[in-house]
């Protein structure tokens, strides 16, 4: 049926609000994981975005606030950001939303009352109410097998959940191969410091044997604004001669995300990793260079966008996504949302959550949702304005390409 201009809005909300998500991105876990799965307004308090806000007005010792527990540090960051001052940035209004969303009692900013709440859910309820409410069809997992916790649940005691879908993530490899090639040898891979041939074979067989046991989506990677390939160096090596030709050989994407510089301030852990402009090149080079090869990318440098929306013009190996970290903020989000759909329609995917704490999903899709409905106002408008007709059935249609549908064709092409 085709929409009237006056119910444009109106439809559009709706559409939007209610089609499921596909998450590319999350640090999320199945309960076969265990702990490694946080949830709870304690972890959603201590989010490492909330403790860089929080030291910002504070004077104690980073290590007195890393010696405190995860109650006395969500104390810390409620009373500083929430009671002695307005929540009123990104990440702390996000927890708002949460709160909100979950029906509890936000004019009564009483933290006692909130843990009361959480503590009387268990994981596995929890989980199907959270992917219920923000309406996810299924999250993508960021799974790191130089992660001991984790590399053991792979080896005995994963279970698959069909909504937690897996990602085999290889920092180590990539950024620190003077240390991971120890860690290869330990697990049996006959690997030596230099990359030569049989060590660069041995990688391959280590990708291998882990996109079989884990069945990745895509193989990822957190990249330096310094990264740079062709050069002479192990990040290019390993890149070109072991990671590329195995994401070829299991027609899997391997996804870059690009431009982290970090622990610039190591003071504060995890919080403490900044951002670099990256280099666009090494991105063109790769897309030209394995036309075979499939690319995810998303880079974390504001000033990467626009050359990255025009890269992805360039390439149909190229598949560009999210507004990442630094850029998950409502200002940026709309510019680089509607950069990309007035470059590239809708051959790439808008958002993913990065949620590290199962609760986020509920805020980080709600305070994108708004901005995505703004966006899609506008343009169809202009559509309209110029007589197309445009019905509710190819609104759902176009709404499910932003929201996973592209991607998962991405997926399907052989190039
Ligand atoms: O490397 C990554 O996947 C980043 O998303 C980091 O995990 C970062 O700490 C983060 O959570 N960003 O949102
Ligand atoms: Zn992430």
């Amino acid at each position: 049926m085709k929409i009237k201009k006056e119910e444009l809005t109106r439809v559009i909300k709706r559409v939007v609000d209610d089609t499921p998500i596909v998450d590319v991105h999350t640090h999320l876990f199945n309960v076969s994981f265990g702990d490694l799965l946080l949830w709870g307004i304690d972890e959603l308090l201590t989010y490492h975005y909330l403790v860089a806000e929080t030291m910002r007005y504070l004077t104690i010792p980073y290590e007195q606030f890393w010696n405190m527990s995860k109650e006395e540090q969500a104390d810390l960051i409620w009373k500083t950001l929430f009671v002695d001052r307005t929540p009123i940035s990104e990440a702390s209004g996000g927890v708002i939303t949460v709160l909100n969303l979950l029906g509890l009692d936000v004019s009564s900013r009483d933290l006692q009352s909130y843990r009361t709440f959480f503590r009387r859910y268990n994981v596995k309820d929890y989980i199907d109410l959270v992917f219920e409410k923000a309406k996810i069809k299924y999250v993508i997992m960021t799974n790191d097998p130089f992660v001991e916790e984790e590399r053991k649940t792979w080896i005995n005691g994963y279970v698959e959940d069909s909504r937690f879908k897996p990602a085999l993530r290889i920092d180590p490899l990539i950024n620190e191969w003077d240390k991971s090639y120890k860690k290869l040898s330990e697990w049996g891979y006959k690997v030596g410091r230099k990359l030569d041939a049989s060590t660069l074979s041995e990688i391959k067989r280590f990708l291998s044997d882990w996109v079989k046991r884990m069945k990745p989506v895509y193989i990822a990677a957190s990249l330096p604004p310094t990264f740079h390939i062709p050069e002479k160096n192990d990040p290019s090596t390993i890149v070109e001669g072991a990671v590329i030709p195995i994401a070829e050989e299991f027609n899997i994407p391997f996804a870059m995300m690009i431009g982290v510089k970090k622990l610039t301030n190591p003071e504060l852990l995890l919080a403490g990793d900044s951002v670099g402009k990256a280099n666009i090149e090494t991105v063109e080079y790769l897309c030209r260079t394995y036309p075979h090869n499939k690319f995810f990318v998303l880079m974390l440098s504001r000033e990467n966008q626009h050359e990255l929306v025009v890269t992805a013009r360039k390439f149909r190996n190229l598949h560009i996504f999210g507004c990442w970290w630094f850029l998950n903020n409502p200002s940026i989000i709309d510019e680089i949302t509607r950069e990309r759909i007035e470059m590239l329609g809708l051959s790439f995917t808008p958002q993913h959550s990065d949620a590290r704490v199962l609760d986020q999903l509920l805020y980080k899709w709600t305070h994108f949702k708004k901005i995505m409905i703004e966006v899609l106002v506008d343009k169809y408008s202009d559509l309209m304005d110029d007589g197309w007709l445009l019905s509710e059935e190819e609104l759902e249609r176009d709404v499910k390409f932003l929201f996973g549908g592209e991607f998962e064709s991405f997926l399907e092409r052989k190039f």
